[in-house]
C-alpha cells in the first residue's frame, strides 16, 4: 500500500478545515469545535485508506465511516466535497431550511454519509452491525467509525464495543476523539471516562493512544491495524483539541457550538491562511 507524505494529509486537512468553516458560516453557526478537531484523521483515512468510489457512493463493497459523533457533520461533509462525493456548492447550505445537507450526519440526504447520525451512542451499534454483515458477506470490506468521548458515557457504546470483540469483528477500526469536552463542559467533570485505552482493552479491543493532530501517527496506527489483524476491534484513540486548527476557536472556553458573524469568520480564515502558505498551498483561495 502506498501511503502519502505528511505534507499531502497535512494539504488536506487543511481544505477539510476549509470546507468545514464554509458550511458552518453560510449557517451563521454550528458545530465547529467538534468538527474542526477531527479534520486531520478525516484527512488520513479518506486519503489513504477508505474504498469509495465517489461517482457511485452506494457502491455495494464500499468501505463504511460512521461518525457517531453526528454533530460533525460539517467535518465529514467537508471531506466528501474534497473528495468529489458531493459538489462544494452544497456546502453553502448547512441546515438551512429544506436544506439538503442538515447540520447532523444524514444518510437519506447527503450521498457519501452511511449512518444518520445524532442521538449519541448509536454510531458503534451500527458500525458493528455493518462490520458483522462484512464478515458474513466474506466482502473484504472494512468500517471505520468515529466516536466523541462525552459520547462515550452512553451504555451503548459498551455493549457494541462488548459485540464486537465477541465476533471478533477486526474489520473495524474506530477512533475515540479525546478532546476532554462535552457540550457544556470538560468530560472529567461531567463524566469521567477514566483510561480509555485500558477500558477498551478490557473490553477485548486492540487500543493505542495517539496525538490526534499527528498525521503520520494517525497513518501508521491505521496501516498496523490493516496489516496485522488479530481478530480484534481497534480502537485508536485520538488525542485531540476541540477546535484544533483555529486558535482563535481552540481557546474559547466552550466551543462546542458557536455563532459566526462576519469578523469570527475573518479571523478564522486569516489563520488558515498562514498556515496555507507554511503547506505551499496559496494559490488556492483562502476567503
Ligand atoms: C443521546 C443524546 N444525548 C444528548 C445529546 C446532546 N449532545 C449533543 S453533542 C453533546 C456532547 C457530545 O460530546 P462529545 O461526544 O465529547 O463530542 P465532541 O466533544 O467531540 O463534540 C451532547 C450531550 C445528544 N445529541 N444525544
Ligand atoms: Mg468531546
Amino acid at each position: 500500500m502506498v501511503l502519502s507524505s505528511q505534507k499531502t494529509l497535512e494539504q488536506n486537512a487543511l481544505r477539510i478545515r476549509k470546507g468545514i468553516i464554509q458550511a458552518i458560516c453560510s449557517n451563521k453557526g454550528g458545530h465547529i469545535g467538534g468538527s474542526l478537531d477531527l479534520a486531520d484523521v478525516l484527512s488520513v483515512i479518506y486519503t489513504d485508506f477508505i474504498r469509495i468510489d465517489p461517482q457511485t457512493p452506494k457502491w455495494d463493497n464500499r468501505d463504511f465511516m460512521i461518525i457517531s459523533k453526528g454533530h460533525a457533520g460539517p467535518a465529514l461533509y467537508s471531506t466528501l466535497a474534497l473528495k468529489g462525493v458531493i459538489d462544494y456548492s452544497r456546502l453553502n447550505n448547512l441546515n438551512n431550511p429544506n436544506s439538503l445537507l442538515p447540520g447532523h450526519c444524514d444518510r437519506n440526504k447527503v450521498p457519501g454519509v452511511d449512518a444518520t447520525t445524532g442521538s449519541l451512542g448509536q454510531g458503534l451499534s451500527i458500525a458493528v452491525g455493518a462490520a458483522l454483515g462484512a464478515k458474513i458477506k466474506d466482502s473484504g470490506q472494512r468500517v471505520f467509525c468515529i466516536i466523541g468521548d462525552g459520547e462515550s458515557a452512553e451504555g451503548q457504546i459498551w455493549e457494541a464495543a462488548q459485540f464486537a470483540a465477541h465476533y471478533k469483528l477486526d474489520n473495524i477500526i474506530a477512533f475515540l476523539d479525546w478532546n476532554n469536552m462535552q457540550i457544556d463542559g470538560s468530560v472529567e467533570e461531567v463524566m469521567s471516562i477514566g483510561d480509555p485505552m485500558k477500558k477498551f482493552e478490557a473490553f477485548g479491543w486492540n487500543s493505542t493512544l495517539v496525538k490526534g493532530d499527528d498525521v503520520l501517527a494517525i497513518q501508521k496506527a491505521i496501516n498496523f491495524a490493516i496489516e496485522s489483524p488479530n481478530k480484534k476491534p481497534t480502537m485508536i484513540v485520538l488525542k485531540t483539541i476541540k477546535g484544533r486548527g483555529a486558535k482563535c476557536i481552540e481557546e474559547l472556553p466552550n466551543n462546542h457550538c458557536l455563532g459566526f458573524n462576519d469578523d469570527l469568520k475573518e479571523k478564522v480564515l486569516e489563520e488558515l491562511k498562514e498556515r496555507a502558505v507554511e503547506l505551499d498551498m496559496e494559490e488556492e483561495q483562502w476567503n
